[in-house]
């Protein structure tokens, strides 16, 4: 099923250079980005986006932590995305993560774990409302099979 996702590059990402690599991931898999935008979260978004998490001991350590640098929110859409692409990202605790995976082969860390990405289509949904607007999307198709290495 056609589902949209929400795909964060963390700043850990950001500062290693690691942006391209994986934009370059999810274009290989034949997902389409429907929005993208690099920036810097203040205490509110976080407070949303985590809001779930808000009341937990590592909390604010998460939070310092998003909010260290810019990140860059990715908006997905393509068949099981929201599976599709925790499955690229590996494992939340890095370390664990299978090699081959995002985190598996870039992440050694749990809160510096590289990427965010949602775990059911409503959350999806959700965090998508917490960091777009409707006019940040583009609609288009996809016309060429995805390049693949
Ligand atoms: P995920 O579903 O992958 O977003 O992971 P969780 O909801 O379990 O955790 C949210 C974020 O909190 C993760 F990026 C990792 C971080 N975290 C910690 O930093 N310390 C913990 O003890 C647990 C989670």
């Amino acid at each position: 099923m056609t589902e949209k996702t929400l795909l964060v590059i963390k700043p850990d990402a950001v500062q290693r250079g690691l942006i391209g690599k994986i934009i370059s991931r999810i274009e290989r898999k034949g997902l389409k980005i429907i929005a993208l935008k690099m920036m810097m979260l203040t205490d509110d978004y976080v407070d949303k986006l985590y809001d779930i998490h808000v009341d937990k001991v590592f909390y604010p350590l998460l939070n310092s932590f998003i909010t260290s640098g810019p990140l860059v929110a990715i908006a997905i859409q393509g068949k099981n995305s929201v599976k599709v692409v925790r499955k690229l990202a590996g494992v939340t605790n890095s370390p664990e993560a299978e090699p081959g995976t995002i985190r598996g082969d870039y992440g050694n860390d749990l809160t510096k774990n590289i990427l965010h990405s949602s775990d059911k289509p409503e959350r999806a949904l959700y965090e998508l409302g917490v960091l777009f607007q409707e006019e940040d999307y583009v609609s288009y198709d996809l016309i060429n099979e995805p390049w693949i290495e």
